[in-house]
């Protein structure tokens, strides 16, 4: 009985003692109270990691995390410094990947061959006129991609 009472009685000090006041002291906590606190002083919802900077967008280029930098925003987060695709690639925000000029158009000139560059056979792919297949004419230039230029030319 005298050990029931007492730990009771600690129990006391340090909550309510009773089944019925036990959610009560967590009410008082007031975690509103915490949101409020001033901005940086009171550590205010800054960014630790690149991902919480994301904007949801893929071909603005990833957002940085960078509480010290002067431009950053209140919540630490700078812009991308870059776009997420290199020069000449084209983005694709649904897929979320970038895709090499080959991948968009392989046939630049529409001749129905694709450059060499992306793997086709097309040794000029700026001019419709040149491909496998085309007529050799008189001109100083390789017209049917063989490697000779002007063989059995007319
Ligand atoms: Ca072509
Ligand atoms: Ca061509
Ligand atoms: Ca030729
Ligand atoms: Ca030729």
């Amino acid at each position: 009985m005298s050990i029931r009472l007492s730990l009771c009685l600690l129990l006391l000090v340090a909550s309510a003692c009773g089944d019925d006041d036990a959610t009560l002291p967590d009410d008082d906590a007031g975690p509103t109270e915490r949101v409020d606190a001033g901005p940086r002083d009171g550590g205010p919802p800054q960014c630790t990691f690149p991902s919480e900077c994301s904007d949801g967008e893929f071909c603005n280029g990833p957002e940085r995390c960078d509480p010290a930098d002067p431009n950053a925003d209140e919540n630490g987060c700078l812009p991308a410094a870059e776009p997420a695709c290199p020069d000449l690639f084209t983005c694709d925000e649904e897929s979320a990947s970038c895709r090499s000029p080959c991948d968009v158009s392989g046939d630049e000139d529409g001749d129905g061959f694709n450059s060499e560059a992306c793997g086709g056979f097309d040794c000029d792919d700026g001019d419709p006129d040149v491909h496998p297949g085309a007529p050799e004419r008189c001109n100083g230039m390789d017209d049917d991609c063989d490697g000779e230029i002007d063989e059995d030319c007319e």
